[in-house]
C-alpha cells in the first residue's frame, strides 16, 4: 500500500532500528537515561532554547504547555482549525480548565489585528487571556507556513500585553526546510514549542517540549501527572536523535513530491476539485462531484490510502516512506479514477 493518510505512518528505517538497538538506557523518571538526556539537549540546542522534555506524543506536549502557561478560567487564543482546539479532545478545558477563543483564518496564520481584538481588557470580571497558541506548519490548512516576520510580529505583540505564546510546531522542521530559515530562527521569542519526531522525521514515537529551564521543570511535573514518565525511554530517544541527525534535510524531497501531486491534480480544476495552495508535505483539496470517502475507496482498490477529512475534503501527506515511484503511481491512479 502507498500510505498517504499521514506522515505519522512512517516506519523506522533499518539504520534507525540499529540506533535503537544500540541505545544506552537508564530510568528517565530519575533523569538517568543518557540517551533521553542527549536528545533533550540536542532539541534545546536546535531550537535555541534552554531546555527540553521528551514526551510520548504531540498532544501531550501541547497540553502540558497549556497547563503550565495558564490558570483555570483563562482564555486561550488559537486558530479555529488548529490541532489543539480540534483534535485534542477538549483536553485544554478538561485538564487546564481554560476556555478556547478560536479565530478563523484563511490560511491558518493569525494577524496582530485579529489577536488584538480577541485579547480581553484587564477588567476584573472578564476572563483574562492566558496564552496564545500558533501552529507551524498548519495541518488543516494544507501545511501552511508562518513566515518569520509574521510569527515575530505576533510574539512581540503578545509579549507587549504580557501574554505567553506557545507554538504547536509538530512539523516545524517542514516549515524550516520550506522557508529556508532555521527552526531556531522560526521559534525565536516563543515561550514554548512542541515538535514531533514521529511525523515527517520518521521516528516511531515521541515529541519534545522546549522552553526555559523553569518552564521545563514545571512541564516535567505535569508530564508525570499525565502518566507520561517513560523509564528506559532511551530506546525511543535514540530513534529521535537519529531522525534529527539524518531526516531533516530530506524533508525537501517530501515537499517536492507533494508539489508534484498538486501540479498534476491542477488538471482537474475547476470542474472536479478545488485545490488549496501547497507549501510543504500536505496536499488538501475539495471534491465537487464525488464524496471524499468514495474517492478514498476507489484509490484503496488501487493500493493507495488517503484521508477523507470532511464530506468532500481530502488530505494527502507525503513522507519518507513515499518514494518517487509511489508518487507517479498515485498520479496515475488519480487520472484513472477522476477521468
Ligand atoms: N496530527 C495527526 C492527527 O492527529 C490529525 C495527523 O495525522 O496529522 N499538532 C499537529 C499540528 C498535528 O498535526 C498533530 C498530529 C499533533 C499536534 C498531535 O500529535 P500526536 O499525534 O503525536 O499526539
Amino acid at each position: 500500500m502507498i500510505d498517504l493518510r499521514s506522515d505519522t505512518v512512517t516506519k523506522p528505517t533499518p539504520k534507525m532500528r540499529e540506533a535503537l538497538a544500540r541505545a544506552e538506557v537508564g530510568d528517565d523518571v530519575y533523569g538517568e537515561d543518557p540517551t533521553v538526556n542527549r536528545l533533550q539537549e540536542r532539541a534545546a540546542e536546535l531550537l535555541g532554547m534552554e531546555a527540553a522534555l521528551f514526551v510520548p506524543s504531540g498532544t501531550m506536549g501541547n497540553q502540558i504547555a497549556v497547563k503550565v502557561h495558564t490558570r483555570p478560567g483563562d482564555e486561550v487564543i488559537l486558530e479555529a482549525d488548529s490541532h489543539i482546539f480540534n483534535y485534542e479532545l477538549g483536553m485544554m478545558a478538561a485538564f487546564s480548565g481554560v476556555l478556547a477563543r478560536p479565530i478563523a483564518t484563511e490560511r491558518g496564520v493569525l494577524s496582530v489585528e485579529a489577536i488584538a481584538a480577541a485579547v480581553r481588557p484587564p477588567i476584573y470580571y472578564l476572563a483574562q487571556t492566558g496564552l496564545i497558541c500558533l501552529e507551524n506548519t498548519h495541518n488543516r490548512k494544507a501545511g501552511a507556513v508562518y513566515s518569520l516576520k509574521k510569527a515575530q510580529e505576533l510574539v512581540e505583540f503578545a509579549h507587549s500585553r504580557g501574554i505567553p505564546v506557545h507554538l504547536d510546531g509538530a512539523r516545524i522542521f517542514n516549515a524550516a526546510v520550506a522557508s529556508g530559515q532555521s527552526a531556531k530562527e522560526l521559534v525565536e521569542g516563543f515561550d514554548s514549542v512542541m515538535f514531533c519526531l514521529s511525523k515527517g522525521l520518521g521516528a516511531p514515537v515521541g515529541s519534545l517540549v522546549v522552553g526555559s529551564k523553569e518552564f521545563i521543570e514545571e512541564a516535567r511535573r505535569v508530564r508525570k501527572m499525565l502518566g507520561g514518565g517513560m523509564r528506559q525511554a532511551g530506546i525511543l530517544a535514540a530513534a529521535g536523535l537519529y531522525a534529527l541527525e539524518n531526516h531533516i534535510e530530506r524533508l525537501a524531497e517530501d515537499h517536492e513530491h507533494a508539489r508534484l501531486i498538486h501540479d498534476n491534480l491542477k488538471k482537474f480544476e475547476p470542474e472536479l476539485l478545488t485545490l488549496e495552495p501547497v507549501e510543504t508535505n500536505i496536499v488538501i483539496f475539495s471534491l465537487k462531484k464525488m464524496a471524499a470517502e468514495e474517492l478514498a475507496g476507489k484509490l484503496r482498490e488501487r493500493g493507495i490510502l488517503i484521508h477523507a477529512i470532511g464530506p468532500q475534503r481530502v488530505r494527502l501527506v507525503t513522507h519518507l516512506d513515499v518514494h518517487r515511484k509511489d508518487v507517479l503511481e498515485t498520479i496515475k491512479a488519480f487520472k484513472e479514477v477522476l477521468d
